[in-house]
């Protein structure tokens, strides 16, 4: 038996996932949800705190909690831990925990017979920390653009433009506002490297992968950039351990969760990484030109490119791969299902009946176009408002394809500034089930379109990255081929005799969307 386990923290539950090599089975899955465990203790709603005017944060405290729960319940689903060789793991991106110069001693000196909780509540400078929902800002955003020569600086610089949920910015508000705290805090880290420093026993780096969140590193050199550190916060690299390689092994497992919860004393411990990038690897993107498209309330593409290409735009994110070779792009479509859905009620249909309506009607929509702002939209960056052209306001069929259409369009336009060619489309989330949709994606972008099911790529991708770092010389091909395969028989080949027909609406479509944003 060869087994490695990933463990995925994000923003409602923490999930742990373990993966048999041997049997390339994923053998258990275990999820414990804050709202339900601890929501009344914490007063958390969703996982988190809302404080008003875009301040949203968490209680570090309370993933602890969550973890001591989670790895209880692994062992009691008869899981025999000692099997596990590594552990990786990810962590809702952007979110900073602030520790005070007690934690060293603490993190290494834990008691198994007490729980962590107990044990840690004293390590905190910061008793809550700030997540990515937390939009409060964006002055921060602006002088740390600033303070490195202009927003195309840091974007060249880091790969992003300063974005209020990322890191440096939180970081910044902190050190302005709580600036006695900011004196006391003697190590700031990630959610991700939080979570990997208890299990280690000792302050684990941030990843490549989930340091690119944050606005403060050199995205080439994946190491902080002195630059962006001086432009956020005084003494501030003294406080960032530095970055690491997400293959690079941390140490074993810390004595006590030997003792409390049967891992062997060998089990190592991989940098944890963001839970984006940790999805790259648990959908299989392990190439140039792989992309994966979630149709969820909002749509997200997520690509694996060979450079740290960068959106002058503003029209999508990069982050390393923790594959320690490749890049991560990710572009959100506010207007995912929220339009799907407006036009399915607006025209009275189920989801069958908006199935129909594609199957029935022609590719190209005789040229009538919609674009689908239900709500503001990111990408491309504009208020809310429903665009028409040569379309029928009541036209069912017209408009539901001319919704489909121009998401697929959208997607297509959009992710051209990754520089690769598409070559292969892994669909996954609610509207994947939707074949007909499927269609329209494959034509747009002309290339084939898998359906992929997945319950969590991130905590999938961390168990795979364990043991990617545990057996350096097998290939990433190799490591994520048996577990990141589509649904069988479920691709969908470009229809050739479309493409002509899409060249020419896409052209009509980009011009439209021109017209009516501020790009
Ligand atoms: C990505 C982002 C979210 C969080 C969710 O930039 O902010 O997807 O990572 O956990």
């Amino acid at each position: 038996m060869a087994q490695y386990l990933g463990i995925d923290s994000s923003t409602q539950s923490i999930t742990g996932l373990i993966i048999d090599t041997v049997s390339n089975e994923i053998v258990t899955e275990k999820s414990i949800n804050f709202d339900k465990q601890f929501g009344e203790f914490f007063g958390v709603e969703n996982g988190v705190v809302d404080k008003g005017n875009g301040v949203v944060h968490s209680y570090p405290l309370m993933w602890l909690d969550g973890l001591d729960m989670l790895l209880a319940a692994l062992q009691k689903s008869r899981q025999d831990l000692t099997q596990i060789r590594a552990i990786a793991g990810s962590g809702q991106q952007h979110g900073t925990v602030y520790l005070n110069k007690t934690a060293d001693y603490a993190m290494a000196t834990l008691n198994s017979g007490k729980n962590l909780s107990e044990q840690l509540s004293g390590i905190f400078s910061r008793k809550t920390s700030p997540i990515w929902m937390d939009s409060s800002t964006g002055q921060q955003c602006r002088e740390i653009e600033a303070g490195v020569g202009g927003q195309d600086a840091l974007l060249d610089l880091t790969g992003n433009t300063a974005f209020e949920r990322f890191s440096g910015p939180q970081i910044r508000k902190f050190y302005q506002v709580e600036s006695e705290a900011y004196a006391k805090t003697s190590r700031i880290g990630l959610v991700s490297s939080f979570i990997a420093s208890v299990l280690a026993g000792k302050h684990i780096s941030v990843d490549a992968g989930d340091g690119s969140g944050t606005n403060l590193m050199d995205i080439k050199r994946r190491s902080w950039s002195a630059g962006a550190m001086d432009a956020t916060a005084p003494n501030l690299s003294e406080r960032l351990s530095p970055v690491t390689a997400s293959s690079l092994a941390a140490g074993p497992i810390q004595a006590y969760f030997v003792d409390r919860y049967g891992f062997s004393p060998d089990c190592q411990i991989f940098p944890f990484s963001g839970d984006n990038p940790s999805s790259l690897i648990g959908l299989g993107l392990v190439e140039p030109g792989h992309v994966a498209l979630s149709l969820g309330t909002s749509d997200t593409l997520f690509a694996c490119i060979s450079e740290p290409r960068v959106s002058y735009e503003g029209e999508g994110c990069v982050f390393a791969s923790p594959d320690d070779i490749h890049y991560m792009a990710l572009i959100c479509f506010m207007n995912g299902s929220l339009a799907r859905e407006a036009i399915r009620d607006r025209f009275r249909l189920d989801w069958s009946g908006f199935k129909d309506a594609l199957k029935t009607s022609e590719p190209g929509n005789g040229g009538g176009l919609l674009l689908p702002y239900f709500d503001p939209e990111i990408v491309p960056k504009i208020a809310a408002g429903v665009v028409r052209k040569t379309l029928e306001e009541n036209d069912a069929k017209g408009n539901v394809r001319a919704v489909i259409e121009a998401q697929a369009m959208s997607s297509h336009i959009h992710s051209r500034w990754m520089g690769i060619p598409i070559t292969s489309l892994f669909v996954t989330g609610g509207a994947s089930a939707n074949e007909e949709i499927l269609k329209i994606f494959a034509n747009v972008h002309g290339c084939e379109v898998h359906r992929f099911e997945t319950t969590n790529a991130a905590a999938l991708g961390s168990a795979l990255r364990a043991y990617q770092g545990n057996q350096p010389n097998i290939s990433w091909a190799e490591i994520t081929g048996p577990f990141c395969q589509p649904i069988f028989g479920s691709t969908i080949q470009p229809d050739p005799s479309t493409r002509a027909i899409y060249d020419m609406l896409i052209t009509s479509y980009e011009k439209l969307e021109k017209q009516h944003t501020k790009l």
